[in-house]
């Protein structure tokens, strides 16, 4: 005899609700199974069951309202609405051309306590964007009530944000039943669990337009600190990232072009206290080992600066996959950022995210180049934004030579910077740190031989990170 909830996954599976197969999430990441509750609205009495156990399992006693998130979330926030006699809100999907207000349906008062209902979680960025709008609404939102986590760090990161998730039933438990039930064979319950296990770190991102420090309603982030822009993102390294601009001061990335292991390794202690960032150009080095990343890692945590593989892959996502996880370099095992080129298309960034196995990594895409005849068009431009807005849980920023995004969230990374230098004789050309940050808009300054070729390169790098970083308080205070 089958429990309730048993046999409503076996029927569930037996309707197509479960697939497997190789799927691509709305966050651009492949999956080999893929839950897709849409079809319930036409098996009413099954649509009645999912309800009821979520009811069941809710965490309350007592809710005002309830809210479903938009689409699945809806008509099962309606059959409990109904049987429950709880009236409903509903949110609407629509980001543009909705004040706050407008974007939720159904009547309220201040403080009305309201249950968020929806069918599967993933990172938790549906709720969380449903519950940023009813609490700017005064609503008073503690509790999401889901059939399905697909436990891929979902009700983590809305716990950080105050929201607490229930489920009816996770991956792992829903794998389980299917198996006993004779509904997939071992082979494909493996391969799902394994997927679980190596995707366990998903962040959410915020669509919400970004409050400036200065207080106005722009989203310029020119004008935004740092401090206001930690809260505009979710992606793990670009958090990181302003984080050590603010403690250490600093928006410099020194590009170690170099092509020995021990200089690397010298220039990585000696400057590493003095930037954020520090840039490989990996297959440079004559002399490469596993050792050297090993070193490279510990320092990176003695200084407290991020490893940024200037890789510029450039390929289709199954062969950048390869470039990123397989061969002598394994970059994805050392490399906090890469960079690509958006050339390829968003198939870049899939397999790039493909790669990470659930560690936390992002990609800065290589929009504008500094050199001379460089072939980056305003169409150009214009196409590497839209992938990077497409995939902002991966995406920390662009590589470019002006603002090419005015969203907080993105970090802007400047190379060609030296002082007193026109350019080299290989097409290369510069601006002061001063120019960069406070006519080009940038956020990090990449600055190679002006530090690594110069008589005291720690002195060097001293100067370029004061004057970047006064530059960019000078922006910011504008
Ligand atoms: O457009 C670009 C993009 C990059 S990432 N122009 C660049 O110069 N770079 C990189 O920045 C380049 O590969 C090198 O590592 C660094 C600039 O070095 P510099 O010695 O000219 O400061």
């Amino acid at each position: 005899m089958l429990t309730k909830l048993e046999q409503c996954i076996v029927d569930l599976h037996k309707i197509g609700v479960v697939k497997f197969g190789d799927f691509t999430l709305k966050s651009g990441m492949q999956s080999p199974v893929y839950f897709d509750l849409r079809i319930i609205i036409s098996y009413p009495k099954l649509l009645e069951t999912v309800a009821e156990l979520m009811w069941e399992a809710r965490p309350c006693e007592k809710y005002e309202l309830v809210c479903g998130v938009a689409y699945t979330g809806l008509p099962i926030a309606t059959v409990i609405s109904t049987k429950q006699d709880i009236p409903m809100l509903i949110r609407r999907k629509e980001t543009k051309g909705y004040g706050t207000k407008k974007l939720v349906e159904g009547n309220f008062t201040d403080g009305q306590s309201c249950l968020m209902i929806e069918d599967v979680i993933v990172s938790g960025s549906s709720v969380f964007e449903t519950v940023e709008t009813l609490r700017e609404l005064e609503l008073d939102v503690k509790d999401a009530l889901v059939f399905l986590d697909r436990e891929q760090g979902g009700a983590a990161n809305l716990k950080s944000m105050d929201i607490n998730v229930v489920s009816v039933i996770s991956m792992t438990e829903m794998m389980s039943i299917l198996l006993k039930q004779g509904c997939v064979t071992e082979e494909v319950s493996d391969s799902v669990l394994e997927f679980v296990r190596s995707h366990t770190a998903t962040s959410i991102v915020s669509k919400k337009k970004t409050t400036c420090n200065n207080g106005t309603d722009v989203m310029d982030r020119k004008k935004c600190s740092l401090e206001s822009r930690i809260a505009t993102t979710s992606q793990p390294l670009t958090k990181k990232l302003f984080e050590i601009m603010i403690a250490k001061k600093s928006n410099l990335c020194v590009a170690a072009d170099v092509t020995k292991s021990d200089e690397l390794l010298a220039l990585a202690e000696k400057l590493g206290p003095h930037i954020c960032l520090l840039k490989t150009h990996i297959d440079i080095l004559t002399d490469f080992s596993k050792d050297t990343v090993e070193n490279l890692k510990n320092l990176a945590v003695k200084h407290n600066f991020l490893i940024f593989e200037d890789r510029k892959f450039g390929d289709i996502g199954n062969t950048v996959a390869n470039q990123y996880v397989e061969g002598m370099y394994n970059i994805v095992d050392w490399a906090d950022l890469v960079t690509a080129h958006g050339l390829p298309g968003d198939g870049i960034i899939k397999g790039l995210m493909s790669g990470t196995s659930g560690k936390p990594r992002g990609c800065v895409l290589v929009s504008q180049m500094s050199s001379t005849g460089a072939l980056t068009t305003q169409e150009y431009v214009n196409g590497c934004q839209k992938i990077a807005e497409k995939n902002e849980y991966f995406v920390v920023g662009f590589v470019s030579q002006s603002c090419v995004s005015e969203n907080p969230r993105f970090v802007i990374f400047t190379p060609g910077v030296q002082y007193n230098k026109k350019g080299d004789d290989l097409g290369q050309q510069y601006n002061t740190p001063r120019t960069a940050v406070l006519e080009k808009g940038a956020d990090v300054i990449i600055v190679g031989r002006g530090i690594t070729q110069a008589e005291d390169p720690v002195a060097a790098a001293v100067m370029y990170k004061e004057d970047g970083f006064k530059a960019y308080l000078e922006r910011i205070s504008e």
